[in-house]
């Protein structure tokens, strides 16, 4: 995991306090401690990078309102509440937790799973869809064509497993252990980084197939929603998640 999607995944958390505070300099003694906040809010709604307007007309700006000052932002306000009861986890990267659902505290596991995986697939949905008009790099297209068959294969592979998932869930093209790209959904707001998953991996890109996503302007259609995201989806980014 790299350094940038950890800054954007867990803002804060770390605060200094008590620098200098009543220090008497005299006797030498210059009180100084660094340590974590049991009260504070670790996690924090990431900005887009984009105005709720820029993706339109594929996804409306109301939609991307929505999405991201309410429904993302209730999973980090459930996430932050699940913490506080096991402040201990703090110290732990958001993907640390995802990746051990299994061993958490009984006492926040729900809450992990669902909000914290809310929290990081919309994270990390905002990154890879954007208004850049972009291709995809000659390392990840030549990846795609390896992989299954060509650009247009792999769109309707992806297509076809969107359409399949029963319900809110993702779907995701993932890198797996061995350097393979594959689709899989999940359901809800699991995602391939979990140890629960069926099919572990890396996701390099994902789609929000939860009607939420786009109710407003699509409705019923899902369809035309997913094929309309072809038109959003930041190569650039997916390349570098690729790469990296
Ligand atoms: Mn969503």
């Amino acid at each position: 995991m790299n350094a940038n999607r950890r800054n954007f995944i867990k803002t804060g958390g770390l605060v200094l306090s008590g620098m200098l505070a009543g220090a008497n300099l005299a006797s030498g003694f210059i009180p100084m401690e660094a340590h974590i906040t049991d009260s504070e809010d670790i996690y924090t709604l990431p900005s887009l990078g984009y105005a709720y307007n820029a993706l339109e007309p594929h996804i409306d700006a109301q939609t991307m309102e929505i999405h991201h000052t309410k429904h993302h932002q209730s999973y980090i306000t459930k996430l932050n509440a699940a913490m506080s009861k096991e402040p201990s986890l703090k110290a732990k990267s958001l993907e640390q937790l995802l990746s051990s659902i299994q061993s958490l505290p009984e006492s926040v596991r729900n809450d992990v799973r669902n909000h914290g995986g809310g929290h990081w697939n919309h994270s990390f949905f905002w990154t890879i869809i954007g208004p850049l008009k972009k291709k995809p790099s000659e390392n990840l297209s030549a990846a795609i064509v390896n992989d299954f068959g060509s650009m247009e294969a792999f769109k309707e592979q992806f297509l076809k497993k969107s359409m399949g998932i029963f319900g809110s869930g993702w779907c995701w093209l993932i890198v797996d252990a061995k350097g393979k790209l594959s689709i899989s959904t999940s359901p809800n707001q699991d995602n391939p980084i979990m140890d629960i998953a069926e099919i572990n991996g890396k996701p390099i890109l994902g789609i929000d197939v939860w009607e939420h996503a786009y109710y407003l302007n699509y409705q019923n259609r899902r369809a035309d929603y997913l094929k309309a995201f072809w038109n959003i989806v930041n190569w650039q980014k997916v390349s570098e998640e690729y790469e990296s």
